[in-house]
């Protein structure tokens, strides 16, 4: 069976989750401590999750294992179009996103790649250089959340269905329900209704939970 090394707060790691779900294809996950760099080095010669191993072979990429997953049984099947529209969004809500999201699972201890201590600060130290302190970004939840759901709004019009964003699976999907999960970690989103029938759709179709705030 193939092995998906990741971290469950890792965006680009809910993709090759998402393709298994979608395919029904047993496989294994480990998780690996935030500040295990020896292990994917070994790996794929740098500390970077996602991994697919299948037996002495290791893919990295997300997108690279998420298709060549699909295409096993030669049976694909993120056969729908894309709409042009969709990874434009994204972009213009990544940078608020991480923001919000990136503090919020640094401070959840219960996420297994952050269950040490040391792990946690390994993730903090690196991300805080990357994008301010957590302290302050924490200050900034109210106007964040108030952009992202203007946002969300905009999103509401892209979608055609709850099980397939365009009306059929597409690699749209595989970028879009990673962020809205990654949401689900932030208090005070409000989510239009075709955008929370869809993250919850495809959450059950995928096998990968939404976050439960505390
Ligand atoms: N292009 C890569 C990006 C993967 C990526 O950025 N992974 C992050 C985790 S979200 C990572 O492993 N960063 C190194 C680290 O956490 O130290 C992909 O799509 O697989």
């Amino acid at each position: 069976m193939e092995v998906l090394y990741i971290y469950d707060h890792c965006p680009f790691c809910v993709k090759p989750r998402m393709i298994f779900g979608f395919k029904n294809r047993p496989y294994t996950i480990t998780y690996l401590l935030n500040d295990d760099e020896e292990t994917p080095i070994k790996m794929i010669g740098q500390k970077m999750l996602p991994i697919l191993q299948e037996g002495e072979h290791y893919m990295a990429e997300s997108m690279d294992i998420v298709t060549h997953v699909d295409q096993l049984d030669g049976k694909p099947v993120l056969t729908g179009a894309s709409n042009p529209a969709v990874i434009p969004w994204i972009d213009s809500i990544y940078d608020n996103f991480n923001r919000l999201v990136i503090p919020r699972y640094a401070n959840n201890s219960t996420l297994p790649e952050f269950v040490t201590p040391e792990a946690r600060a390994y993730f903090t130290r690196k991300k805080e250089a990357l994008l301010g302190d957590f302290a302050t970004l924490f200050e900034q939840t109210e106007v964040r959340v108030a952009e992202m759901n203007k946002k969300l709004l905009e999103l509401e019009r892209l979608i055609k269905s709850a099980s397939a964003c365009n009306g059929e699976w597409s690699e749209d999907d595989i970028h879009l329900f990673p962020i809205l999960r990654g949401l689900s970690t932030v208090e005070g989103v409000v989510y239009p209704e075709k955008v929370n029938n869809y993250r919850q759709t495809m959450s059950a179709l995928t096998g990968v939970p939404l976050f439960t705030i505390s």
